[in-house]
């Protein structure tokens, strides 16, 4: 077995910024490996974390530059859609109550935006606005003024141009956004170091230029995390981590495995569960993300696994070790970790009245369509009123899986093809088989304007699985709902 580089292989201290000086050293060496040379002999490298950009104050100002260059990418040099040359992009940490500036410069020959995925913001002005353009060349100054009863979790940027937004996120342009809740930032949390995970399936021609997407991609074996394939984590026995774990592939349903373990989930999509859920597979749509303890078992080498996943009509993915947990010997007998700390309680929906049913259809019949049409972002197609408590059945008429997401406030899935469940958190993003329907109920709470809902495998929604919504002030004499306790604050 090949040991770690280190004693406790945390070489990600080393940074993001010292892969890249070692990556130029090899390039100015000329010894760069090629995409297509003969492999080297394996070599274990550890994971590295994108560069951190950090509130102070109460403020967060970032400059994101995206471009398409040459990066060192997958252990070679290739071609990436970047923000501030990197893939992924860097990772902002913010507290609820901050405001969050950034500008975005795009030197892409298409037009661009950011999307801000489960930010609970105004979806207009120069907020959550996937409805704006910025033009090639041109560039954008967003504010996002961050509740402070905005949950604390994991959530993420990308670009949501409509009709090239999967050419871009294909290519690598998606960053990972944090959220400290107020424990954390006591230090009540502190003791499980805390790691983000951005998960990535690219693929290139042998020239190390971009390969276009397409469906049989899924049978391909790149399969990324931080943009390196199969990374090595060193944990002592006993000892706990968080892991921050965002889905940021196109396509691609990953099913997480790590042999040996069982994960213990405490958020998904950026909203804290109300209890811990103990797993073997963790399940992450395209767009989603999930946060787990992982507690270092015996020594030895254990393999995380993307395991096989069904997209239906017969696009199956491979199984492929993703990372590989390397589990080092401690004299130290090591406590476990206290996950109370990391847990919120939710306002359960079930227990408020209903303002409205609706049924959402996904299709492929001519076209990739919600409720029977293709994307007009001059359409409304649902209209909702602010503070309404609503039930939405998705309902998949396909024979593709589809991940719905809906921007600005999350939802609970009560149902699963009528059945009803128990879902421990909030969610904004599900995966709806094939044939399958999913219910969930949700709250258009704080803020009018408007916004999509949309299949978050992005070559369909670039075809036009997206519907438009617009929450309204409510109508003439009535007064909006009050917000209910534990919606997006603690109860
Ligand atoms: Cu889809």
């Amino acid at each position: 077995m090949a040991q770690p580089q280190t004693i406790d292989g945390d070489v990600t201290r080393r940074g993001f910024m010292g892969v890249a000086a070692s990556a130029a050293a090899v390039a100015g060496s000329g010894g760069l490996r090629h995409w297509g040379a003969p492999s080297p002999p394996p070599r274990v490298e550890s994971l590295v974390e994108p560069p951190r950009i950090h509130s102070w104050r109460g403020r967060l100002s970032a400059t994101l530059v995206i471009e398409e260059r040459e990066c060192f990418w997958a252990g070679a040099r290739r071609t990436a859609v970047t923000y501030n040359g990197g893939v992924p992009g860097p990772t902002l940490v913010a507290d609820p109550g901050d405001r969050v500036h950034v500008r975005l410069v795009n030197r892409l020959s298409t037009p661009t935006n950011l999307h801000t995925h489960g930010f609970h913001v105004p979806p207009g002005g120069n907020a959550d606005n996937v409805m704006i353009d910025v033009p090639a060349g041109g560039t954008f100054d967003y504010q996002f003024d961050i509740p402070r009863d905005h949950p604390a979790g994991l959530n993420w940027y990308h670009p949501h141009p409509h009709g090239d937004g999967s050419r871009q996120l294909f290519g690598g342009a998606a960053g990972a956004v944090i959220f400290r809740s107020e424990a954390e930032r006591r230090g009540a949390a502190a003791s499980a170091r805390d790691r983000v995970l951005v998960l990535q399936a690219p693929e290139w021609a042998a020239d190390g230029s971009l390969k276009p997407w397409s469906a049989n991609l899924l049978a391909s074996q790149v399969r990324l995390v931080n943009g390196q394939q199969n990374p090595h984590v060193a944990l002592k026995a006993g000892e706990t981590e968080r892991w921050r774990i965002v889905n940021a592939s196109v396509s691609d349903f990953f099913d997480l495995r790590l042999d040996g373990h069982r994960l213990t989930q405490i958020a998904a999509d950026g909203n804290p569960f109300s209890h811990t859920v103990e797993t073997d597979v963790v399940h992450i749509p395209p767009g989603g993300r999930a946060e787990v303890l992982v507690r270092a078992g015996a020594p030895g080498r254990y393999a995380l696994h993307a395991l096989p996943s069904d997209h239906g009509a017969g696009f199956v993915s491979p199984d492929l070790v993703l990372a590989t947990l390397d589990v080092l010997p401690d004299r130290r007998p090591r406590r476990a970790l206290n996950p109370q700390p990391l847990l919120e309680p939710f306002c359960d929906l079930r227990t408020l009245p209903l303002d409205k049913q609706r049924t959402i259809t996904m299709s492929m019949t001519g076209g990739f369509k919600m409720d029977g049409k293709l994307f007009d972002h001059d359409r409304v197609d649902h209209v909702v009123e602010l503070g309404a408590v609503e039930e939405w059945t998705i309902v998949n008429d396909s024979v593709l899986a589809h991940p719905f997401h809906i921007h600005v406030n999350p939802f609970q899935v009560t149902h699963v093809n009528g059945q009803p469940v128990d879902e421990p958190g909030y969610r904004d993003t599900v995966t709806v088989h094939p044939r399958q329907s999913i219910t969930l109920r949700t709250v258009f709470a704080d803020f009018t304007g408007t916004s999509l809902f949309h299949c978050h495998i992005t070559p369909h929604s670039d075809l036009g699985m997206v519907g438009v919504f617009e929450i309204v002030p409510p109508g003439e004499g009535r007064a909006p709902r009050p917000k209910p306790p534990g919606f997006l604050c603690r109860l």
